[in-house]
Formats: structure tokens, C-alpha cells, sequence
């Protein structure tokens, strides 16, 4: 039976058939026989092969930093290649930017007020579906390799080697299905060697796979390879307009906050001038720096890696002792910026190279035409923007986060979508591109209209913020918000009770806070009421607001 057979052929044909051989029984039973296998096959074929998912996820990667969104930085020529080769999302971001809360929005589709992680300290409720599960039922054969950050035993995965915890970028340890073990070398092409074996290995390529393959780098504290540090070291990269920002025309949150590249970024621990240096300086210096340092990955480094890495680090803090003492604090400023950026951006392009051997590999094995490949981070980070680091903040750097997502002969090559989609969508989108019926309680929506070029079919115009972690680790404030393509509106809570508005079209960079401005009333009126509706959509309140304050204090 010739494969392109359509249903309405084999009917007729079979018609024809039975009415040359009337009276044979046994005749009418096979022809009926050869009906039913025909069309078994012919809904076989209607039905298309189930996509491989490839969900790359590094961690604090901040989208200033892919050369596909902006080359002032670095260039990401692999992971370019993903939006070269399918869609470029430019108004992707987050629920909640931290860490976990992220991925447990990722795994279930649900925002964090659902979820119930709300923060990184908050236990994850196992019991709850994840993303995962659903293609491991349904016949996937699933994996995690790399950064997971909670919970040691992932659920719906066939095989895994996670990080515990942050993980480490040195020589680090790694929780299997039979126990730990740590693997001698660099966090970032360990993982991606872990990743390349199993599908090349280990899968069984007679089921699609989902791969979860996650990057621990480019997390603070920044440690590069030998040869990135090595490469990095020598570099110059320019400021942002922002690093000398002074939060005037802003909220008490932004001037409260504890992440500013002066003030927080230790010089040790972060910019990795030895501690001896500081104490031969005789200069004051925060009580932590040194103990965070002697504990960190500095602490793991064995005695061949150490050859390459101590010239390096005596040739920061010979820099450091020449000309710390006479700078004024701009430039004090200026050179810690620089000392984050060799450092950050030595960790991204070692994410960079690997995720080119994967893509590689997808070639080789001819697994790409099948393979939706997705690259994104648990959130965007500051890059001296505001002269800060870190993330939290429902402001631009932090609640836009990099997403490109290739798909053969799906996606239409090199397409950029402005649409404001999340994290949030993850779970679906996946999920209908493998031909699983989504859980009815995820509150995302599926990417697929955007993936296929049906912009009309996409309506959404007002995505839904919700940060918790406070007080804790760099003073962000608690703050809910709206924001559309036009505007932002967030309330900050708890010890204040602030309203911010920033026009995003005339003030991307949000300088100005303009909620009391009058020319604003309207807007303000009018996003006060989106806000609510949006709260009441995604079943947000001030209720659970307050539980969780409480459940907060009781920690
Ligand atoms: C650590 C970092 C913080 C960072 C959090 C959360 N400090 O605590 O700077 O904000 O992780 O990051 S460090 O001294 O341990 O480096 S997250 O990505 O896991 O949410
Ligand atoms: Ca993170």
C-alpha cells in the first residue's frame, strides 16, 4: 500500500473490490482486514513525527550579553546561530526574577503565587505536575543535565546529574541516580559533555527526547576557565550610560537596594584581588571579602589548574596595588566594572563554545531537522546598568530575559518577535509542539502562533510580575506590576507602600519614575485597573500577599 494513500482512496478502492467478489466471504473479511491496517497507516501519517525539545537554560544570563540582542559586549556567534536559524524573542521575561522561583515557573507553568515558590528559600511542593513528567508519560525519554537549584531528585527525568545546590564552576560535585560524584575539570564543558554523551550513548533513539541542559555559569561569582580568564583578563568593554546612575527621580527601593558594583561587589570574592594585596594596601574592607574567597571556587583549585590561574590573579591584584590607591571613586568604579565584565563575560563565552559543540553534534547525528532547540536564563542580570549587579528588580534588565528558539521546517529562519511572552509559556509551548494535551490549571499560553507566523492569533497585551525574597540577600523590596509595550506600573510593599511608573517607550532606560506627573493620570487610572484585572486573572491577591509575608517571617 503506497504510503500517500488518503482515506477516501482506500474506501473507494475497497468498494470496487467488494463488488467484484460478492459472495466471498472469507474475501470480505480480508479486504476488511486490509481497510483497517490502510487506515491505521493513514492516520499515522496525518499524525507529524514528535519533536526532540533540546531547553538550554544558563543561569543569570543577561540578553546585553548575546551578540544576537547587541554586539557591545561579546560576540555569541553559536547561540546567535539559534536565532539565526529560527526566532529572536526581544520582549521575553520573567515572573519573578531569582533563580528557582524562575524554574519552578518554568516546570509547571504556573506563577509563583501557585506554585508556591516563591523565593529561593522556600521548599518546592514536589507533589505538584511538572512539564517533565507529562513527556516522560507520554513516551518521551527525558534528562537533566547541569543547574537544576532545588531539590536533589527531579521528578520525570530517566536520567540526570545535577549540581546541589548553586553548584561550582571548578572541579564540581554532581547528585546521579547512584550517588555523588565530583568530575575533575570546568563546570560549563563538563555539563556539556555529560549532555553530548547521553544523547549520543545513552538514549534510546527509538523514543523523541526532551534534554534539559543547564548551565550553572554565568552565576556569580564569576570564575572562568583558565583560558578564558587568561583571554578575558585582556580586554576592555564599554560602560553603560548608567553606571554612574545616582536613583534621583526614582523610588526608595531602587536607593535601598545592596547591589551596586561600588558598594557590594566584593573585591576579593567578586573581582578576585587576593586578599593579601588588600591587607598590604592597609585599606578598609568589608569583613566577608576574605572569608567568601578563601571558601570559593579559589578553595577548589587543584594544583595544575592553580599554574594557570595564579599569574592571572597576581597580575589583577599588581594592577590593583599600582593604582587603587590614587584613583578617585569614579574611577575605583570603573575598574571593579571592568573586573565584573572579564570575568562574567569569560563565563559566557565558554557557554557560547558549548552550546556550538551541541549544535554541532544535533548536525553530525542528524538530529537537528527534528529538534526544537531553545536557548534562554532563569532570569536577566545587571551588567552596571544603574551601577548595579544582580537581578530581582522588575526593571527591564532583570525582567526581560534572552530567549531564541530554533524548530526546522517550523520556524521561518532569522524572524524576530517583539510579543510579550514569559517564562511562564514554556511548559505549553513544549507541550503542544510534542502533541501532549496541557494540564488545564497552566496559566501560560502556548508560543506556537508565534513560532508559525500567526501574529494575529497572539492577543496578549499585559504580562504579570510578582517579586518576594525581602529582606534578604540585596535588599530588593517586594513589588508587584504590570507591564505592556508602553508602560510599567509596580507597587512596592511591605515596609513601603510606593507606586512607580516608568514610560518605556520614552524612558527605556527608566530614569524617571513619572507616577505623579499629571500629563500621567490617565495612564496611571487606567493601569491601576489592568493591574487589578490581572491579579484577579492569574488568581494573585492581597491575601496571599499577606500569607506569605507570614510564612516568610516564620522561617
Ligand atoms: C547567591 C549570590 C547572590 C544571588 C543569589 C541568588 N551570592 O546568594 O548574589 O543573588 O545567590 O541567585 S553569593 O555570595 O553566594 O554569590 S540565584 O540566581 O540563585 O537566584
Ligand atoms: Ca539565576
Amino acid at each position: 500500500m503506497p504510503v500517500h494513500y488518503t482515506l477516501l482512496n482506500v474506501i473507494k478502492s475497497t468498494i470496487k473490490m467488494i463488488k467484484k467478489f460478492p459472495t466471498g466471504t472469507l474475501l470480505t473479511f480480508l479486504i476488511l482486514s486490509i481497510v483497517f491496517v490502510s487506515c491505521q497507516t493513514v492516520k499515522e501519517e496525518a499524525k507529524p513525527k514528535r519533536p526532540n525539545i533540546l531547553f538550554i537554560m544558563s543561569d543569570d544570563h543577561a540578553y546585553q550579553a548575546i551578540s544576537a540582542y547587541s554586539d557591545h559586549l561579546i560576540q555569541t556567534p553559536n547561540i546567535d546561530r539559534i536565532a539565526n536559524e529560527g526566532m529572536l524573542f526581544t520582549n521575553a521575561s520573567v515572573t519573578n526574577s531569582i533563580c528557582a522561583p524562575s524554574r519552578a515557573t518554568i516546570l509547571t507553568g504556573k506563577h509563583t503565587h501557585i506554585n508556591g515558590k516563591i523565593d529561593n528559600i522556600m521548599p518546592f511542593d514536589t507533589t505538584q505536575v511538572t512539564f517533565p513528567q507529562l513527556f516522560q508519560n507520554a513516551g518521551y525519554e527525558t534528562a537533566m543535565f547541569g543547574k537544576l537549584h532545588f531539590g536533589n531528585n527531579p521528578k520525570g527525568v530517566d536520567d540526570f546529574m545535577i549540581l546541589p545546590g548553586q553548584g561550582n564552576y571548578i572541579n564540581p560535585k554532581f547528585i546521579t541516580p547512584k550517588g555523588d560524584t565530583i568530575i575533575t575539570g570546568y563546570v560549563t564543558d563538563i555539563i556539556t559533555d555529560l549532555t553530548i554523551d547521553w544523547l549520543d550513548k545513552k538514549r534510546n533513539p527509538e523514543k523523541p527526547f526532551l534534554m534539559m541542559y543547564l548551565h550553572k555559569a554565568p552565576h556569580r561569582a564569576w570564575w572562568p576557565s583558565p583560558e578564558k580568564f587568561a583571554e578575558f583578563t585582556k580586554k576592555t568593554f564599554p560602560e553603560p550610560e548608567t553606571l554612574f546612575d545616582d536613583y534621583k527621580n526614582r523610588g526608595t527601593a531602587a536607593k535601598m537596594a545592596e547591589m551596586t558594583i561600588m558598594d557590594e561587589m566584593l573585591l576579593s570574592y567578586d573581582n578576585k584581588v587576593l586578599p593579601k594585596a588588600i591587607a598590604e594596601l592597609g585599606i578598609s574592607d568589608d569583613p566577608r571579602n576574605k572569608r567568601y574567597f578563601e571558601g570559593s571556587e579559589y578553595s577548589r583549585i587543584n594544583k595544575a589548574q592553580m599554574s594557570l590561574y595564579q599569574p592571572i590573579l597576581d597580575s589583577i591584584s599588581k594592577d590593583f596595588k599600582a593604582r587603587w590607591p590614587s584613583m578617585t571613586d569614579q574611577e575605583k568604579r570603573s575598574w571593579k566594572y571592568q573586573r565584573y565584565m572579564q570575568d562574567y563575560l569569560g563565563c559566557i563565552s565558554s557557554v557560547d563554545d558549548n552550546v556550538g559543540r551541541v549544535l554541532d553534534y544535533l548536525d553530525e547525528s542528524g538530529l537537528a531537522d527534528n529538534t526544537m532547540v531553545i536557548y534562554t536564563s532563569d532570569q536577566g542580570f545587571y551588567l552596571g546598568e544603574h551601577g548595579w549587579f544582580d537581578k530581582r528588580f522588575i526593571y527591564d534588565e532583570s525582567f526581560k530575559t534572552p530567549l531564541l528558539i530554533r524548530w526546522p521546517n517550523q520556524i521561518t529562519p532569522g524572524t524576530t518577535t517583539e510579543e510579550m511572552v514569559q517564562n511562564l509559556d514554556f511548559a505549553q509551548t513544549f507541550l503542544e509542539a510534542a502533541q501532549i494535551e496541557a494540564p488545564g490549571d497552566m496559566q501560560g499560553e502556548s508560543l506556537m502562533p508565534l513560532l508559525k507566523g500567526n501574529t494575529s492569533q497572539w492577543d496578549r497585551e499585559a504580562v504579570y510580575y510578582h517579586y518576594y525574597e525581602y529582606p534578604a540577600s540585596h535588599m530588593v523590596k517586594r513589588h508587584y506590576g504590570i507591564v505592556t509595550k508602553e508602560y510599567k506600573l509596580t507597587h512596592f510593599y511591605y515596609d513601603i507602600d510606593e507606586w512607580e511608573l516608568y514610560d518605556r517607550k520614552k524612558d527605556p532606560q527608566e530614569m524617571t519614575n513619572v507616577y505623579n506627573d499629571p500629563a500621567y493620570a490617565s495612564i496611571v487610572t487606567k493601569l491601576h485597573k489592568e493591574l487589578k484585572e490581572l491579579r484577579i486573572k492569574y488568581k494573585d491577591s492581597p491575601e496571599l500577599d499577606k500569607k506569605y509575608i507570614k510564612i516568610y517571617e516564620s522561617m
